[in-house]
């Protein structure tokens, strides 16, 4: 089978084009570093079946970080019929220097010069026709983005591939001799193609970034802007999470309830009071994670997120991180798996293992669930804002705490050029693709985590059958008996011991396991809750959720990120000693005051 393979600088439209030419979802953002991995869908080109590879941005062949090794490492041990260049238009006077290497390396290529549209409007041209004919290369105008262009790439790689022929890079280092010609020729490629105003049309970017990068107002702006993005994902959210409550309550009642009425325990059991309980209680936040990440989207694609970098870079820098390391924290918002992944643009190793460090402690969705279910059950309504916003706090504080006490250790030493980009706002398919994959993302974990979580939490609160389910009789209760000298001075019971134990796979499980300890779901459960949990309690055990390892995935990332068993243990017994240390601290010291 034929391959084709995407390259390109970082954010320059690789991602986009591999979707649309694929039909697959490759993530996309508007920020360098988006694509960490190799991505291969294979297609119908023409009457061949072909493999199309969306590789990660770099800069250089030569290139020295994680991911400019990875697409070298790939090129390498893979044969390709043909290099799909992809340059950002507007920066075509940075971005040819990698077009001049694949030239000089004779590789099979056609240069897309992407975000046409964009390029036009900042008043840039160039000569697709001469540029070719002085590159000896096809050259194509294109938007990815919007699809103009596309018919005609499309048609054209459809051609090349006929008469391709696989070739693959013996080692590159060596045949990348240091050419100083390459230099003068590209000038002179360019004088004679490109034309760029001296003045950049006023244009609506520099004019947003005179307000949101205002030196003393672009912080506080920032800021709000995060702050009313969760206030909107939770009006727009709770009514659909109740919604979704309502409906599987009233499935369970109106047929559910009826239909196994006269199965065996054990059926019953496991199938209503393990699976739909606890999986029914988990997917009831399915609404809000879509949401959450529809809004994260935004504000990731519209290239805000960048400009957090920039804001948050000086105060990252006193921490011994960077402001990327302030946008991994972010994203680590929704998950930390992938913002453990997005470190690779980082080149000094000890930059990234310090972000790598900190960034399991930033607040992800799956924690959030728990933390929106704890807190709408113990918590008056009016509290429960307060009460969300300090779980945050908290994330930054450990998060920081973290930074300051191992900066010295992981000595930072890779100067920080941010390249801004400008303001895109997603097309509306963009955002469904992306609603889509939390979704899909949400039900993989769902089915190997959850279901099987809440099979096993059952399990254990039900065996030996004749003793009360979840009393500490159960073999459930039994392991949250041996932890309690390590649980008790932080006040947390047998039962949520169990949640936590199991939240160490994955927090979804946490809320789903509740729902089985308790038997029950839905207000029921809220209520229960309620009657045998006080704030403290409650709070502290929110604490500990928020502080101690994230999951499993995340500690495989961090192996697999690291190489490192020492950094991986070194990260899971800090997390966990902070997260015991805290809710100690917290639980101790509320009940000496008297609460
Ligand atoms: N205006 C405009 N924006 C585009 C176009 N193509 C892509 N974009 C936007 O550019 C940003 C980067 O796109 P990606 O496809 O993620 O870029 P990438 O090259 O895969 O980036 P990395 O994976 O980080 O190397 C996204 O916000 C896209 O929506 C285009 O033709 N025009
Ligand atoms: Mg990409």
């Amino acid at each position: 089978m034929k391959r084709i393979a995407l390259l390109g600088m970082p954010n320059t439209g690789k991602s986009t084009f591999f979707n649309r030419i694929t039909g697959a979802s490759s993530r996309t953002g508007n920020w360098p570093g988006v694509t960490v991995d190799l991505l291969g869908a294979k297609v119908l080109l023409g009457k061949d079946m072909v493999e199309i590879v969306d590789l990660p941005g770099i800069y250089d062949l030569h290139g020295f970080s994680d991911d400019e090794q990875v697409v070298r490492h790939f090129l390498e041990n893979n044969p390709v019929d043909q290099l799909l260049v992809i340059l950002n238009t507007s920066q075509i006077e940075r971005q040819l220097s990698l077009v001049m290497q694949i030239k000089q390396l004779g590789l099979p290529a056609i240069i897309l010069l992407n975000m046409a549209d964009e390029a036009k409007k900042f008043g840039i041209t160039v000569d697709p026709e001469k540029l070719s004919e002085m590159l000896e290369l096809p050259v194509l105008l294109l938007s990815a983005k919007y699809g103009t262009g596309y018919k005609e790439a499309y048609k054209l790689l459809v051609q090349v591939l006929q008469q391709s022929r696989p070739v693959r890079l013996e080692s590159l280092r060596e045949m990348l001799a240091v050419d100083h010609r390459i230099e003068s020729e590209m000038e002179e490629i360019l004088k004679k193609t490109v034309d760029i105003p001296a003045q950049l049309s006023d244009n609506l970017t520099s004019r947003l970034d005179s307000v949101l990068l205002h030196p003393w107002a672009g912080l506080p702006l920032f800021f709000l802007v995060m702050y009313l993005t969760f206030q909107a994902i939770f009006i727009f959210g709770k009514p659909l999470q109740d919604g979704v409550t309502w409906m599987l309550d009233t499935f369970r009642h109106a047929a559910l309830d009826p239909l196994f009425s006269h199965s065996p325990f054990l059926v019953k059991g496991l199938l209503l009071d393990g699976i739909y309980n606890g999986v029914g209680t988990v997917a009831t936040f399915v609404p809000i994670i879509i949401l959450f990440f529809l809004f994260m989207a935004i504000i990731e694609d519209t290239g805000y997120l960048s400009r957090a970098a920039f804001l948050m870079d000086a105060l990252m820098s006193r921490l011994g991180l960077d402001g990327r390391g302030f946008v991994m924290l972010l994203m680590g918002f929704g998950c930390n798996v992938p913002a453990l992944m997005g470190t690779r643009v980082m080149r000094t190793r000890s930059l990234r293992l310090l972000t790598m460090l900190v960034i399991p402690f930033s607040l992800c969705s799956a924690r959030l669930q728990v933390f929106i279910f704890i807190t709408a059950a113990i918590f008056p309504a009016k509290d429960a804002p307060l009460v969300l916003f300090s779980m945050y706090l908290f994330s930054f504080a450990t998060a920081l705490l973290t930074a300051v006490l191992f900066k010295k250790r992981y000595q930072n030493t890779e100067p920080f050029i941010l390249e801004v980009p400008p303001y895109r706002f997603p097309t509306f398919r963009q955002m469904l693709l992306r609603g889509w994959h939390e979704v899909h993302h949400f039900l993989n974990r769902a089915t190997k985590f959850i279901v099987a979580g809440v099979v096993l939490v059952w399990l254990l609160t039900h065996i030996p059958t004749d003793v009360p389910p979840a009393s500490p009789q159960t073999l459930a209760g039994m392991i949250g008996n041996a932890f309690s000298p390590l649980l008790d001075p932080i006040g947390i019971n047998q039962k949520l011991a169990i949640a936590l134990i199991f939240g160490f796979v994955a927090k979804e499980i946490v809320i789903g396991s509740l729902a089985v300890i308790y038997g029950m779901q839905g207000a029921g459960l809220m209520n229960l809750m309620a009657h045998q949990l006080d704030w403290v309690q409650a709070y502290s055990f929110m604490l500990f959720t928020l502080i101690y390892t994230p999951c499993l995935s995340t500690i495989a990332t961090l192996r697999s990120e690291s190489k490192s068993n020492g950094f991986m243990l070194l990260s899971l017994a800090w997390s966990l000693g902070l997260a015991w240390l805290v809710s100690f601290v917290f639980y101790q010291g509320a009940r000496a005051l008297g609460y």
